[in-house]
C-alpha cells in the first residue's frame, strides 16, 4: 500500500486508541472519571454524575490540543483577536465538543455499550445563559468559527454566576426564576486563580511630577475589586485548534480584606467582600440598557479593565514592548458594552506604563474595531457624566481629551458647522450631560461595521451619518452568520445525514456553500420523500415535547409555524395573533372550509420590566386557551407558547419549523440570526425586507420566500407624511373585528380591560405599524397556506432555501472580519 492511500481501518483503530479516540479508550475514560472525579460507581451514579464523567471525558480529549494550540501561539507570536463582548451564549457544551471532535458516534457506541442512555446524559447539561439573544449568540458562534478557521482568539467576558432567567409561564403570565447553572458545578471551566488583576473603582485622580519633572496624573481609587480569569476551551470542528473563552469573576481583593482584617474590622471585611462579588453575579435580563444602572457600569469596566490588562500581561509574555500591541492584538467591540475599554487602553499606556498621548493614542485607536447591532434609539448607550465621574473618574478625564482632540479635528475640516460638532461630541450637552458609548466606538475605533447590508447602509446614512462624512473609510458591512454546527449537526442530526448522503459528503459542515450540492436534486422525488420524513419526525419529537411541558397536543402534519425570539413591540408577535385571531374568526364563520391546519408556536422571553411584551404573552396564552378549547375548531389550529427559549430548547425548535416568521418593522432588526438558523433547517420564511432577511431572499430565490409589508423606505416616508393607525382601524373591517374580539373580553374571561393597553397602543398610537402591515400580511400567509398544499412544491422550496444558505454560516463572516477587518491569518495546529 502506498502512503498516500488511506490507511487501513486497523490503523484508524491504532491511532483512536493513542489519541484516546477509541471506543475502549472512551469507556475507560469515562468509568475512571466517574470514580476519579464523582467519586461513583455505575449502580449508585446519578444521571449528573454520568453527565459530569462523560463532559470530563470529553474535556480531557480537548486539552491536549489545547495546550498545543496555546504553545504554537506563543511561539509564533501570532496575531490575536480579542473578541471583548458583554455576554456569551454558548449552549450545552457536551454534544457541541462531541461533534467537533468528530466522536459521536464512537461516543454513542461506547454509552450504549456500558447500557447508558446518551440521549439522556447530554439533556443532563444547563443551559450557560450568559446573554440575552442575538447578541451573545452571535459571540458564541462567532467563537465556533473563530476556532474552526485556525485564527488565534480570545473571547473576554463575564462569568455571571446567574445568567438569563428561566422563564416559567404561570396563568398566561410570564414568571421569571433565577438562573442558577452554577449549582450542579461546571466541567468545562478551568479557574485560574492566579490570573487575576484588580480593577478600580471611584476616588479622585491628582497630578505629581516623575522623576523626570514630567507631570503625570494619578488615580486614587475608593475601591479594588479583582477579577479572577475561568477559562472555557472552544474547540474547533475538525481541526486541533482551541481557544479560549475567558470569563471573570469578581472577587474581594486580597489586599483590602486584609486591610480590614488588620483593624479589627471583620463584618466591614465581610461586606467589601459580599459588595465585590455582586458585579460578576448577575446578568441584566434586557436587550436594551437600563438607564444609569451604576452596577452596569460597573461590570462593563470591571471585565474591560480586566481583559486589557491580560492583554497587556500576554504582550510582555510573547513579543515584549507594548509599541507593537495593536500588531499582536485587534480588539473587537461587540456593541458599545466593552468601549469602555478604548479609555482604559489609553489609561494603562499612559499612567501605568508611561507613554506620552499621541503614542498612546497610536496604538489604541489602531487597536480598536466597534460593531454596532442596533439602531434603536433607546438602546444606544449613555451614561450621566456625573455617574461616570463618581465611578470612573479619570476615564471621563481621558474621555474629555479624546473629544477634544476629535472636535478640533470636526472643526478644522467642516468649517463653522457647529451644530455638526454639538451632534458628533461624546458628550450630549442637551439636558443632563451624558457620555455618548456609541460615538466613543467610533471615534476610538479603526473599523466599524454593521451586521447585515441594509442595517449597514442606515447606519451610514443616518445613526452615524456625520461620523461617515467624515471618515467615509473607516464603515464597513459584516452580515452576521451563525455556526452549522451547532445548528444543523448538533440540532438536526437527521437533516445532517440525509444532507451528507446525498451530497456524497460532510464537506459542508466546513464549507457551507457546498450545501449548493443538494440543487441538482431538488426535483428528485426519493429525496423528496425523505426530507418530508426528516422534517415529520423532528415535529413528532417536538409535539411530544410541548405535550410534556405544556400539555397542549400538535398535529405533526399541521404546517408548524413559528416564532421564537425576544418578545418585542418592534418584532411584531401582536401582528402574527391578529392573523391567528383571523384564522379563528373564519373557522368559526364557516366551520367546514377547507383550511390547512396549522400549529403556531411561539417561544421567546420579555425583559421583566417590559411591560408590553409581557402582555403579549399574556395575550398569546389567553388566545392559546380559547382556540385549542373549542370544540368546533377541534385542533384545526392550535397555538402554542414554548416556556424558557434557550439555546438548548432552540434545538427542538428549528428542525421541526415549515414557516418561520420574520416580521419585525423594515428598518428596525439589525440582522437577525434565528431567520438563518430556521431557513438553514429547511422552513420557509415570511418575512419582511428587514435585517439579513433581505440577503437571505436573495440567496434563496424571492419565489422561494414569502414577502410583504413595507420597505424601510416606505416605513420613514410614512412616518414622515404622518402615520395615522386608527384610519387602518376604521376602514379594514376584518382588522377591526380582529381587535374587537380582543376587546371583547372573549380571551380573558370577560374582562374587556385586561388588553386595553395592548389594544390601545395599536389604534392610537402603533409605533411598529402593525396595522400598517396586517392586510399584506394576511394575504402573504394565505399564500402560504395555498404553497403548503401542494407537498412537493413546498419540499422543493425547502430543499433550496437549505441548498442555498451557504453565505449564513459564521465562518462566512469570520472571514471577512478576518481578510478586511481584522487581517490576521489561520495558525493551523497539526493534529
Ligand atoms: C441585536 C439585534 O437586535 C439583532 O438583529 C442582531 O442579529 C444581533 C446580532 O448582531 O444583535 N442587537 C442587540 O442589541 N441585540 C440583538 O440581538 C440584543
Amino acid at each position: 500500500m502506498s502512503m498516500a492511500q488511506s490507511p487501513e481501518p486497523l490503523d484508524v483503530d491504532r491511532e483512536r486508541t493513542r489519541t484516546g479516540m477509541s471506543k475502549t479508550a472512551l469507556k475507560q475514560g469515562f468509568l475512571d472519571n466517574l470514580f476519579y472525579i464523582q467519586g461513583r460507581f455505575r449502580e449508585v451514579a446519578t444521571p449528573h454524575d454520568l453527565y459530569m464523567a462523560a463532559a470530563y471525558t470529553t474535556r480531557d480529549r480537548i486539552l491536549e490540543r489545547w495546550i498545543k494550540s496555546a504553545q504554537r501561539y506563543k511561539t509564533n507570536q501570532s496575531r490575536t483577536v480579542c473578541y471583548l463582548s458583554a455576554e456569551f451564549l454558548p449552549g450545552p457544551h457536551l454534544a457541541n465538543n462531541l461533534v467537533n471532535l468528530g466522536i459521536v458516534e464512537t461516543a454513542t457506541e461506547a454509552a450504549h455499550e456500558l447500557g447508558l442512555d446518551f440521549d439522556a446524559i447530554i439533556a443532563e447539561e444547563a443551559e450557560p445563559g450568559l446573554g440575552n439573544g442575538g447578541l451573545g449568540r452571535l459571540a458564541a458562534c462567532f467563537m465556533d468559527s473563530l476556532s474552526t478557521l485556525q485564527i488565534p482568539s480570545i473571547g473576554y467576558g463575564i462569568r455571571y454566576e446567574f445568567g438569563i432567567f428561566d422563564q416559567t409561564i404561570e396563568d398566561g403570565w410570564q414568571v421569571e426564576k433565577s438562573d442558577n447553572w452554577l449549582r450542579n458545578g461546571n466541567p468545562w471551566e478551568i479557574p485560574r486563580p492566579k490570573i487575576r488583576f484588580p480593577v478600580l473603582y471611584g476616588g479622585y485622580t491628582e497630578q505629581y511630577r516623575d522623576h523626570d519633572g514630567r507631570s503625570r496624573t494619578r488615580w486614587v481609587p475608593a475601591q479594588i475589586i479583582d477579577g479572577v480569569a475561568y477559562d472555557t476551551p472552544i474547540l474547533g470542528y475538525g481541526v486541533g485548534n482551541v481557544n479560549l473563552l475567558r470569563l471573570w469573576k469578581a472577587e474581594a481583593s486580597e489586599s483590602f480584606d486584609f486591610q480590614a482584617f488588620n483593624v479589627g474590622d471583620y463584618y466591614g471585611a465581610v461586606h467589601a467582600k459580599i459588595e465585590a462579588e455582586t458585579i460578576s453575579k448577575v446578568l441584566y435580563p434586557n436587550d436594551e440598557p437600563e438607564a444609569g444602572k451604576e452596577l452596569r457600569l460597573k461590570q462593563q469596566f470591571f471585565f474591560v479593565s480586566c481583559s486589557i490588562q491580560d492583554m497587556i500581561r500576554l504582550q510582555f509574555n510573547t513579543v515584549g514592548p507594548l509599541d507593537s500591541f495593536a500588531e499582536k492584538f485587534v480588539i473587537q467591540l461587540n456593541d458599545t458594552h466593552p468601549s469602555l475599554a478604548i479609555a482604559e487602553l489609553m489609561r494603562l499606556l499612559m499612567d501605568e506604563h508611561d507613554m506620552d498621548w499621541d503614542r498612546a493614542w497610536d496604538i489604541t485607536h489602531r487597536v480598536f474595531c466597534y460593531t454596532n447591532h442596533t439602531l434603536l434609539p433607546e438602546a444606544l448607550e449613555t451614561w450621566s457624566v456625573s455617574l461616570f465621574e463618581r465611578l470612573l473618574p479619570r476615564h471621563l478625564e481621558i474621555v474629555y481629551e479624546i473629544n477634544r482632540h476629535f472636535l478640533d479635528e470636526v472643526r478644522v475640516h467642516f468649517l463653522g458647522d457647529e451644530d455638526r460638532v454639538r451632534r458628533m461630541s461624546l458628550i450630549a450637552e442637551d439636558g443632563e450631560r451624558r457620555v455618548r458609548m456609541a460615538n466613543l466606538a467610533v471615534v476610538g475605533s479603526r473599523a466599524v461595521n454593521g451586521v447585515a447590508a441594509l442595517h449597514s447602509e442606515l447606519v451610514k446614512t443616518t445613526l452615524f451619518k456625520d461620523f461617515h462624512d467624515f471618515w467615509p473609510d473607516r464603515f464597513h458591512n459584516v452580515t452576521n452568520g451563525v455556526t452549522p454546527r451547532r445548528f444543523m449537526v448538533v440540532a438536526n442530526p437527521r437533516l445532517s445525514r440525509l444532507i451528507s448522503e446525498t451530497c456524497g459528503s460532510d464537506d459542508w459542515i466546513r464549507d457551507l456553500d457546498r450545501l449548493r450540492d443538494l440543487e441538482a436534486h431538488a426535483m428528485d422525488s426519493g429525496l423528496h420523500e425523505r426530507w418530508h420524513e426528516v422534517k415529520i419526525a423532528a415535529k413528532r419529537d417536538l409535539a411530544a415535547w410541548l405535550k410534556h411541558r405544556t400539555g397542549v397536543l400538535l398535529d405533526p402534519e399541521a404546517i408548524f409555524d413559528v416564532q421564537a425570539k425576544r418578545i418585542h413591540e418592534y418584532k411584531r408577535q401582536h401582528l402574527n395573533l391578529l392573523h391567528i385571531i383571523r384564522c379563528y374568526q373564519r373557522l368559526k364563520q364557516s366551520p367546514n372550509q377547507d383550511m390547512v391546519p396549522r400549529a403556531f408556536i411561539f417561544g421567546g422571553k420579555a425583559a421583566p420590566g417590559y411591560f408590553m411584551a409581557k402582555l403579549i404573552i399574556k395575550l398569546i396564552n389567553a388566545v392559546a386557551e380559547v382556540i385549542n378549547n373549542d370544540p368546533q375548531i377541534n385542533g384545526f389550529i392550535r397555538v402554542v407558547f414554548m416556556p424558557d427559549f434557550n439555546v438548548k430548547n432552540g434545538q427542538h425548535l428549528y428542525p421541526a419549523a415549515n414557516l418561520s416568521e420574520q416580521i419585525s418593522l423594515a428598518g428596525k432588526e439589525a440582522s437577525g440570526t434565528g431567520n438563518m438558523k430556521f431557513s438553514m433547517n429547511g422552513a420557509l420564511t415570511i418575512g419582511t425586507l428587514d435585517g439579513a432577511n433581505v440577503e437571505i431572499r436573495e440567496e434563496v430565490g424571492k419565489e422561494n420566500f414569502f414577502l410583504f409589508g413595507m420597505s424601510a423606505e416606505e416605513v420613514s416616508q410614512r412616518q414622515r407624511e404622518g402615520y395615522h393607525p386608527w384610519e387602518h382601524y376604521a376602514k379594514d373591517a376584518e382588522l377591526k373585528s380582529d381587535i374587537d374580539l380582543i376587546n371583547s373580553g372573549l380571551f380573558s374571561h370577560g374582562d374587556t380591560q385586561l388588553f386595553r393597553p395592548l389594544t390601545d397602543r395599536l389604534v392610537n398610537q402603533d409605533p411598529f405599524m402593525v396595522l400598517a402591515d396586517y392586510r399584506a400580511y394576511i394575504a402573504c400567509q394565505d399564500h402560504v397556506a395555498e404553497a403548503y398544499r401542494d407537498h412537493r412544491h413546498w419540499t422543493r422550496m425547502s430543499i433550496l432555501n437549505v441548498a442555498r444558505m451557504g453565505k449564513f454560516s459564521s465562518d462566512r463572516a469570520i472571514r471577512e472580519y478576518a481578510e478586511h477587518i481584522w487581517r490576521t491569518e489561520p495558525h493551523p495546529i497539526d493534529l
